[in-house]
């Protein structure tokens, strides 16, 4: 990848989708492409080949999707199935009759079997029941993962030039803080600054506090992102191996929704009382990420996990 290459961003509002443009933006690239929605309908496939063969990029990172916490997802199961499998099929398939170098989709940990805790190992993937609550969104990344496997072993003589990352739980600027849809950091950041503005005595959590979350700052899971895509293709299927087109990206620390409750009561003040509400879901109890590949991607997280959380906090 270099600098002057032309660069594709599906999705660059978004939480993910704007930390690759701060980051290829910091680090140098000056032909950073990217579209409107109002423009280009990424779920028309027309459109999509369209803006591919006027604009010709040379690397994609697909960033685009249709995400939301865990109650969008369970209330809205066929947008999540439906829509990123759209937008993927448009786009990837796309790069390809368009020779793109290469292209970077994004995945998320929940397409790992729920009853892996901890240490979820790349070769862990469908070897297990996938989370209820969020199985269509999962299928659809799944799937995802595997178009891209596809093409580089049919089309590309199995060079690994469409890859995936698989995210942990991710926040940062541009999150979406909707607050029945929203994840559970930009959810929990907008009901405590709320309930302080408002003096409330109690503030209501779903669930029973005890699931646990891996939880990254969306820079560093952007920084990650390009290096992956810099690495060339022999370098990338070192780091995998044969078989795999993917590598998880997490910190290898997770913490309890309580945890995170507690730290948020302490820098915004609130004094009333936190009230877990069992009516609502705790998804999968725990979902932490093996590192043994994410560490050697040369790449360092560079933000506390606590002094970012205050930092988004602050911001919103
Ligand atoms: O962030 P979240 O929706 O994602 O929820 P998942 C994490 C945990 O926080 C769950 C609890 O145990 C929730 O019950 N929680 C507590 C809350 N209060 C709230 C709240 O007000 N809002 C939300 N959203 N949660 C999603 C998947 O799962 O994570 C997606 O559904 C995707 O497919 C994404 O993979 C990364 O980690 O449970």
């Amino acid at each position: 990848m270099k600098f002057k290459d032309k660069i594709f961003i599906a999705g660059h509002k978004g939480l993910f989708g704007s930390a690759i443009l701060r980051t290829l933006k910091k680090k140098g690239f000056k032909n950073i492409l990217f579209v409107d929605k109002k423009n280009v309908n990424l779920e028309n496939q027309k459109q999509v080949d369209n803006f591919f063969k006027k604009n010709k990029p040379k690397h994609v990172f697909l960033a685009a999707a249709k995400a939301g916490g865990i109650l969008a997802n369970m209330k809205k199961p066929a947008e999540f199935i439906y829509k990123n499998l759209l937008m993927q099929n448009n786009i990837i398939h796309a790069a390809y009759k368009n020779k793109v170098e290469k292209l970077l989709f994004l995945g998320s940990s929940c397409i790992y079997p729920k009853h892996f805790l901890n240490d979820i190992k790349e070769t862990d993937l469908l070897s297990g029941h996938l989370e209820e609550t969020n199985k269509h969104y999962a299928i659809a990344k799944i799937a995802g993962i595997y178009l891209c496997d596809s093409y580089n072993r049919q089309y590309f003589n199995e060079q690994k030039k469409f890859r995936a990352i698989i995210p942990t739980n991710l926040f940062g600027p541009n999150d979406n803080y909707h607050p029945l849809y929203s994840h559970v950091i930009a959810a929990l950041i907008a009901r405590f600054k709320q309930s302080v503005r408002l003096k409330k005595k109690e503030i209501r959590v779903w669930g029973t506090g005890r699931p646990k979350r891996e939880f990254m700052f969306s820079d560093d899971a952007a920084e990650a992102a390009v290096e992956v895509l810099r690495l060339t293709n022999k370098k990338f299927e070192k780091l995998v191996g044969k078989n795999l087109n993917y590598i998880n990206i997490g910190t290898g620390k997770d913490y309890s929704i309580n945890q995170i409750c507690l730290y948020l009561k302490k820098i915004s003040g609130f004094k009333g009382k936190i009230i877990f509400d069992k009516k609502y879901p705790d998804g999968m109890y725990r979902k932490l990420m093996s590192t043994k590949l994410t560490k050697k991607i040369p790449f360092k997280i560079k933000n506390n996990f606590f002094d970012s959380l205050k930092k988004t906090y602050l911001e919103y």
